[in-house]
């Protein structure tokens, strides 16, 4: 990212066309005209954590950290990089790392919102033109959170499509695709085996040259296992596990977008792998609006309903105001919410500690040569 290699519209307005696969349109040629400082250049966020970003530019891969001024910017508005945004990078003299300068704004993105205290959200993948919703046909088969994954998915302003994996293990797999149907009107369902490669056929016409999509399922959908199967070699690490070793398939990427074989990129990160459960958070707080909005009386902010002074929610219970089923209910889910939501920052946690272990290891050898 030091010499200035790519196409050129005239002197001085490199146009970056070599990232046109990666979603580069004129549209962010013109915007990149306006905010660009001498130098610096576009790139795609391929990979995120803590502040050090995996960049796609027209020269290739490279790695950067935000300016301490970006950084500042990004806290205040409760931002974060992700994989998918566009951002602008300025190459640094010597080894160290170029630097971030810019955040191109987003357009349809994923993101989940903290409930709670301070509020805030995270975007998880960001550019979106498709979202998939992979859920698998076998024991993963739950219709009720395909509803959750497409509110979820409508929000975003992307395009969502089911995709049904593991079509293979399941020989009705026809009917339970009607019944993801039933609950998807006027979205495409796609039932498709990434083993045995039926269906799949499908995938690559949604994604052409310059669109983004993202996986997003729960844990065991059989996300990664597609991606590897669409990118005909597997980038992504899945569940699966040698017999020989016992150790994960061999995959050393860590890119969550992925530039398909057939034009396209998509996204597979581990925090979106729990994106379904985490969404059911303020899902809840929409089918029990009743109940979310008798909560802003607590005296509280952080009111578990249970036995503090001051509960709106526990005085309404006691004029009989909310049925004390639905009540029981909505305690059910909230608990059921806030387990999967622990243990999903748990799971992700560890995942993305492993990954950066490796990432600062290799750096580490770098520094030795
Ligand atoms: N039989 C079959 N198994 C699949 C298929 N797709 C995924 N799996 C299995 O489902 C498990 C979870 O897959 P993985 O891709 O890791 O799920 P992720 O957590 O959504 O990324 C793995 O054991 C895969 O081998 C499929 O099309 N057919
Ligand atoms: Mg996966
Ligand atoms: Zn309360």
């Amino acid at each position: 990212m030091t010499q200035q290699n790519h196409s050129s519209a005239g002197p001085g307005l490199p146009t970056f066309d070599s990232l046109a696969p990666f979603g580069w349109s004129p549209a962010h040629a013109e915007a990149f005209r306006t905010i660009a400082s001498p130098g610096c250049e576009p790139g795609r966020v391929v990979a995120a954590s803590r502040g050090l970003v995996l960049a796609q530019t027209a020269l290739g891969e490279c790695w950067a950290v935000p300016t301490g001024r970006l950084r500042e910017r990004l806290q205040r508005t409760g931002l974060s990089l992700c994989s998918g945004d566009w951002i602008l990078l300025q190459a640094n003299p010597g080894p160290s790392k170029a630097s971030v300068v810019e955040l191109i704004p987003r357009g349809a993105s994923l993101t989940r919102s903290w409930t709670g205290a301070g509020g805030g959200s995270q975007c998880l993948a960001a550019n979106l033109d498709v979202i998939l919703l992979v859920m698998g046909l076998d024991r993963n088969f739950n219709p009720a959170r395909m509803e959750r994954l497409l509110s979820l998915a409508w929000g975003s302003g992307a395009r969502p499509v089911a995709v049904l994996t593991k079509r293979d293990l399941n020989p009705q797999w026809e009917a339970f695709t009607a019944r993801i149907e039933g609950v998807a009107p006027g979205v495409r369902v796609q039932a498709i085996s990434a083993w045995t490669g039926e269906g799949l056929e499908a995938l690559p016409e949604l994604l052409p040259e310059g669109r983004t999509g993202v996986l997003v399922g729960s844990s065991g959908a059989g996300k990664s296992t597609l991606l590897n199967a669409l990118m005909g070699s597997d980038v992504r690490r899945t569940r699966e596990v040698r017999a020989s070793d016992g150790r994960g398939r061999h995959t050393t990427s860590l890119r969550e977008l992925f530039l398909l074989p057939g034009g396209g990129c998509l996204i597979d990160t581990p925090g979106i792998r729990e994106v379904g459960l985490c969404a059911e958070g303020s899902d809840l707080d929409t089918a029990f609006s009743d109940i979310a909005s008798l909560a802003q009386g607590c005296r509280f902010r952080d009111c578990t309903h249970g036995a503090e002074p001051g509960c709106a929610v526990q005085a309404a219970l006691a004029e009989g105001a909310i049925d004390p089923d639905r009540y029981g209910h909505y305690l059910r889910l909230r608990r059921e919410v806030a387990f999967e939501a622990a243990r999903s920052d748990e799971h992700l946690w560890r995942e993305r500690e492993e990954k950066w272990r490796r990432i600062s290891k290799l750096q580490k050898s770098f520094k030795k040569r």
